[in-house]
């Protein structure tokens, strides 16, 4: 039994400190370091072993927790009454032996070690008890060590007496956060010596309305007289129950383990997350390529290859005017084979492109968070936007790493070839045609014949024809041109659209769905931490 509840617990201790991992920075930092100390005394604790059993007398002044305390281990070891201790620090009574790594871990010096007489006599083997500082001592140390010892104890009684029992400061500070360890303590009401019997029946009654009120039903409530012994031995006898059952270590642990994943439970109510939504994703990415100078680099490509053509297969004559404007692919710096290392010239993105993704990446968040409880929409959200310094440089580096697909096509080359022919041809019949004009103007003509073909002159042939022939060819592979610059710009748009969705998915969606991711482990190791 024990054992199972002990594999139980290593796997809810190893919840917890998963919980606090991912809780890092996200929750409450105070919640976050309260797990992790459960987490790192749970696994003391449990490395002591389960052989000895802490119990701790805590209570306010003068209820009777030394005389008790003595009254227990039959021996006078504790100062009663006006002979305070001037020690901030408890002491311990040992049951058997052993337990002195225990009482190391508990920083408690003052150890008595019972005889082997008083351990047949009450059966209390593996009982460690503790006579606490006050927790209302006027001395602040008395205070701190109290607190110290109660937060490690695995079973806490406390000690009250028919005045001090309604005590706000113990039901306040102590009772009701202890609430989820009920199995973890006891309430001892001493002193039932001073009172008659209908007055301790009437005591019993409001004391169990109060803890009643703390969220503390089903407390153990003994009625004891530490100076009669009246009620010792049922005291003794839950003692042996508890200690017997070795369960005392394994009940407080499962109780701390399970408040302090309690204090991440706010943050697990609500339903499921949602997931990034299709709509906003592609509403991202299109600011995303918008901001990414997407369609100036698409018109750069389209403008350059036709560019390109008009000087490999225009009409030569024509070819100056496209040499007046630079090629928009250098001028924009952006690489002819992808260079994902260099910069373009592309402007960078403007302020409104910049609030245009800013809004999109929100859009997608609060979709993706959908109805969870705070803080997620929030972190969902920062998680979005967190890298919104990156997006300009990343885009570019995106833009360069494209593949824009600037290749010359080989028919250029033969139409640039059957170009230079026909300017020679225009450029032969003009020289021709000059001849002829200079021989006519020097009254030297019908010297040499002229050839005709059709009833033209060859040298009208060859310019006229040239130049229609020219113009025609320009023409044609300006149409070509035209076609083969809105394929690659489809391709290159392609490529560009692939590396702006490379760059959502890294800075923004990715960053989300790891928020999301977060919540969903968090709030199954919270359960897990509290089953
Ligand atoms: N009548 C009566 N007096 C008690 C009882 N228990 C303790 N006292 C007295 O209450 C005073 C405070 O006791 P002490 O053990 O020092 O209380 P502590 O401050 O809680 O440790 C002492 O004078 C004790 O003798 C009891 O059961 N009956
Ligand atoms: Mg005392």
């Amino acid at each position: 039994m024990t054992r199972r509840l002990d594999g139980q617990l290593d796997g809810r201790i190893a919840a917890l400190a998963e919980a606090a991992d991912l809780a890092e920075g996200r929750l409450d930092g105070d919640a976050v370091g309260a797990a992790r100390a459960i987490v790192a005394k749970a696994g003391v604790r449990l490395g002591l072993g389960l052989e000895s059993t802490v119990v701790a007398l805590a209570g306010p002044t003068g209820v009777g927790k030394s005389r008790l305390f003595n009254a227990l281990t039959g021996a006078d070891l504790a100062a009663v009454g006006r002979r305070r201790p001037t020690t901030s620090s408890g002491q311990a009574a040992v049951w058997g032996d052993g337990a002195d790594a225990l009482l190391d871990w508990l920083e408690l010096g003052r150890r008595h070690r019972l005889g082997a007489d008083e351990l047949e006599a009450d059966g209390l083997r593996g009982l460690v008890l503790l006579d606490l500082p006050d927790f209302d001592s006027v001395e602040a140390s008395h205070r701190i060590e109290a607190d110290r010892v109660v937060a490690l104890a695995d079973l806490v009684l406390w000690v009250v007496e028919p005045q001090k029992y309604a005590d706000a400061s113990l039901h306040e500070r102590y009772l009701r956060p202890l609430a989820s360890h009920a199995a973890s303590m006891a309430v001892v009401l001493n002193q039932a010596d001073l009172l008659s019997a209908a007055d301790v029946a009437a005591w019993r009654e409001d004391a169990e309305r109060l803890l009643a009120e703390d969220g503390l039903r089903g407390v153990p409530l003994l009625v004891v007289s530490a100076r009669t012994g009246d009620g010792l031995p049922e005291l003794r006898g839950l003692l042996h129950d508890r200690v017997a059952a070795r369960d005392a270590a394994l009940a407080r642990l499962g109780a701390d383990v399970d408040s302090a994943a309690a204090a991440f439970a706010a943050a697990c109510t609500g339903e499921a997350a949602g997931s990034v939504g299709r709509e906003e994703r592609a509403r991202l990415l299109a600011a995303l390529e918008d901001a990414a100078g997407v369609p100036t680099v698409l018109r750069a490509v389209s403008e350059a290859h036709r560019r390109r053509g008009a000087l490999a297969c225009g009409w030569p004559f024509a070819r100056w005017i496209r040499r007046l404007r630079p090629d928009p692919l250098r001028r924009l710096r952006l690489p002819e084979t992808p260079r994902p290392a260099v910069r373009t010239s592309l402007p960078p993105p403007t302020d409104v492109q910049r609030a245009q993704v800013a809004t999109a990446a929100r859009a997608l968040a609060d979709r993706a968070s959908g109805s969870l409880p705070p803080p997620w929409p929030r972190l969902v959200r920062d998680a979005a936007l967190a890298e919104d310094e990156r997006l300009p440089d990343r885009l570019d580096r995106a833009v360069s790493a494209a593949e824009l697909h600037p290749s010359r096509p080989r028919w250029w080359r033969v139409a640039g070839l059957l170009q230079s022919l026909l300017a020679a041809a225009v450029v032969a019949g003009s020289l021709w045609l000059g001849v002829l004009a200079l021989l006519g103007y020097l009254r030297i003509e019908d010297v040499v014949p002229l050839p005709e073909v059709y009833g033209i002159p060859i040298p009208t042939w060859l310019l006229l024809g040239g130049v229609v022939a020219g113009i025609a060819l320009g023409f044609l592979a300006r149409l070509v041109n035209g076609a083969g610059a809105g394929r690659r710009a489809r391709k290159a748009g392609r490529s560009l659209r692939a590396g702006v969705e490379e760059v959502a998915q890294e800075l923004v969606v990715a960053p989300v769905e790891r928020e999301l991711d977060a919540h969903a482990r968090l709030c199954a190791a919270v359960a897990t931490a509290r089953a």
